[in-house]
């Protein structure tokens, strides 16, 4: 394995990583080693190629400023790259909520006759929020309406967004007196581009500003749109046991993994997996029946609400494919990776897109329609059980390693666990951080990077450190996967490496010290957690002022760079492993880091040392906790007291 152990953390990817290499797979690791060394001015944000005259590279030396050819200095050029990266991660989020949305238009409107209303609750609960008239309705009418309000919110151009309403109200008057209230989402996204156009925008915080705004649009809207609907339409997560890594592909049964975000096709393929008929035909073909399991979103998606196990993240997609165990990886959209039919095609795994929006040349495509979703799922299935007479036995190499852990919590349902089932209110979870048990609570999310070997290290070590620290961590996407695949996300962690306040917490209750909240467009969840948090009183009247910290120690995509954004915009300090691009402009990187505090409340911090990063977060929180006037740490104050 020898190198290998200095690449991916966990030992099921260390073995694949050896099985790929012995067939020929080249993964995103070999390649990214290829690209060394990586292009410095890129990675410094100062490159523009916004027009023909470029590309240029604008660059601030201690001599002076080598400009772009339209005089374009290093801190304009910095801040709309970055913005338009916001652009870029907002409008996925957005776009999935948006197709969500239109899953629900025609749910209500009976054309997709395989979905329905399974959280009654929720759908009142939003109807209220979007002023949509629920007395005397029949739920299907209250659909329909909430539908086409949450729909027409995309292309909306003026007013506020309805869902900012949650934030509290201190936070919307920080937004307010900013300008950065998001009026829109496809406006706000559409004005990046418009911005970052050659000759519009030249003033960096103004750039940024309108980052903010745009984020806050993901964050507040289509993200938060496409978890809700999501939850109402799929049913809301409710905390479920599961297995997660590569180890749970099945040798006997037919393998399909489904991989990339939206849920809405994939929770038809587990239903269709289940069907009789089609575990039948799988005997038929020889397999002792089909094994479902995900990769990313997808997979966070389906282990939420099924209980479906997850096979790994997002750098063990092609490692999944190695195993030469997969019948089918059936793909939708986001963090896909190009090469994946280079690495299906050394094997008999039949790669399967099925987004008009994402295809790839020469690969089998099974277009998802919302109308048919059931059938287009078992025709997918069907097709994967017919592959499964081609797979090599001989050479299939599944690494037998699994975790337990449980996933499915919630901000409405799970946090209000902590209150038991006769009292359910934030209320404990409050005063556990009153009474110093708890320090706070840090979100760690985001996405897994060639460029942080070992693979996953960042994750654990800065989860370990939080929840040593007395920190609850509520975990989404890539990350959840990575920490679970460590046995962090099992009720069992708690006694094993959590901070004896937290344990405290966690015995009673029964939670494990780190609370698997759902896929990318699930931060939404930590949003609506801290409006709670808020909400439930005693640690003060905005986001800003509450003991939490973001973190993604491990990001790579732009919907990493938005969600980041807009936890900053919500006023919740936030750390990301390596440092955004925007190094090349000491004053963006000043604004990011510094400026933004006295605007929003809160700012970016990069560091690379997960455990430093970590102790950042803990002493944020610890300022937060000074200001509010707390109890100092229970059991710190008990030992610095036993030690005079
Ligand atoms: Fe160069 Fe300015 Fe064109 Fe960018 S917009 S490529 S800096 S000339
Ligand atoms: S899947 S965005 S690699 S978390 Fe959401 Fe993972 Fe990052 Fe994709």
């Amino acid at each position: 394995m020898g190198d290998n152990e200095k690449r991916m953390r966990d030992e099921a990817s260390q073995e694949a990583l050896g099985a790929a290499e012995a067939r020929g797979v080249v993964t995103a690791l070999d390649r990214y080693e290829s690209q060394q060394p990586q292009c410095r001015f890129g990675k410094q944000g100062i490159c523009c190629r916004l027009c023909s005259m470029g590309p240029c590279r604008a660059i601030t030396t201690a001599k002076g400023e080598k400009i772009g050819v339209c005089g374009a200095t290093a801190d304009t050029i910095v801040a709309r790259n970055l913005l338009r990266m916001i652009a870029g991660g907002a409008a996925a989020h957005s776009d999935h909520g948006r197709d969500v949305a239109h899953t629900f238009l025609l749910m209500a409107r009976g054309e997709a006759k395989d979905y329905g209303v399974k959280d009654e609750v929720k759908l009142r609960q939003m109807a209220a929020e979007y002023g949509v008239e629920t007395e005397g309705r029949s739920s299907q009418e209250i659909a329909l309406s909430l539908a086409e309000t949450a729909l027409a919110e995309f292309g909306q151009q003026e007013g506020e967004l309805k869902l900012a309403a949650r934030a509290p109200e201190r936070r919307q008057e920080v937004w307010r007196k900013l300008k950065v209230m998001p009026r829109g989402i496809d406006r706000e996204i559409v004005e990046c581009m418009h911005r970052t156009h050659m000759g519009v925008d030249m003033d960096y915080r103004n750039i940024l500003r309108h980052g903010v705004r745009t984020a806050l649009s993901d964050g507040w809207g289509g993200s938060m749109i496409a978890t809700d609907l999501q939850d109402v339409m799929l049913g809301s997560p409710l905390p479920i046991r599961a297995k997660v890594n590569l180890g749970v592909l099945s040798e006997e049964k037919v393998n399909i993994v489904v991989h990339g975000h939206e849920p809405i096709l994939s929770e038809m393929i587990v239903e269709a997996s289940r069907e009789p008929e089609l575990l039948k035909l799988a005997e038929e073909r020889g397999a002792k029946g089909i094994q479902l399991s995900g990769i990313c979103c997808t997979a966070n998606e389906v282990l939420m609400r099924q209980g479906i196990p997850s096979a790994g993240t997002f750098l063990q997609q092609e490692l999944a494919i190695a195993t030469g165990a997969v019948e089918a990886m059936v793909v939708d959209v986001q963090c896909l990776m190009p090469s994946l039919p280079e690495a299906a095609r050394c094997f008999h795994t039949e790669l399967i897109t099925t987004s008009p929006k994402a295809r790839m040349p020469g690969v089998r495509h099974i277009e998802f329609d919302e109308a048919e979703g059931f059938d287009v799922a078992r025709e997918i299935v069907r097709a994967a059980i017919e592959k499964f007479p081609e797979r090599d036995k001989e050479t299939v190499n599944i690494p037998k390693h699994t975790m337990d852990l449980v996933a499915g919590f919630t901000a409405e349902y799970v946090f209000r666990m902590l209150g038991g089932s006769f009292r359910p209110s934030y209320r404990p979870l409050n005063n556990g951080i009153i009474e110093g048990r708890l320090r706070g609570v840090a979100g760690v999310v985001g996405c897994c990077n060639p460029n942080m070997q070992p693979v996953d290290y960042g994750h654990v070590e800065m989860v370990k450190e939080l929840i040593r620290n007395d920190v609850l961590v509520v975990q989404t996407g890539c990350s959840a996967i990575a920490c679970a695949k460590e046995g962090l996300l099992a009720p069992e962690a708690a006694f094993q490496y959590a901070g004896r306040g937290l344990q405290e917490i966690c015995e009673a209750v029964g939670i494990p010290p780190v609370l698997h909240v759902g896929s990318c467009v699930d931060n939404s969840r930590i949003l609506a957690a801290c409006c709670e948090m808020v909400k439930e009183g005693g640690l003060g009247e905005d986001i800003s002022e509450l003991p939490v910290a973001g973190a993604a120690p491990e990001w790579m995509s732009e919907k990493a760079v938005s969600i980041g954004m807009y936890v900053v915009g919500s006023g919740i300090f936030t750390v990301f492993g390596t440092p955004l691009p925007v190094e090349g402009s000491p004053a963006v990187n000043e604004y990011l880091t510094k400026g933004m505090a006295a605007e929003l409340g809160a700012t970016w911090a990069f560091e690379k040392d997960p455990i430093a990063a970590a102790q950042m977060m803990i002493e944020h929180m610890n300022e937060k906790r000074t200001a509010l006037n707390l109890r100092p740490m229970m059991y710190e104050e008990r030992e610095a007291a036993a030690a005079t």
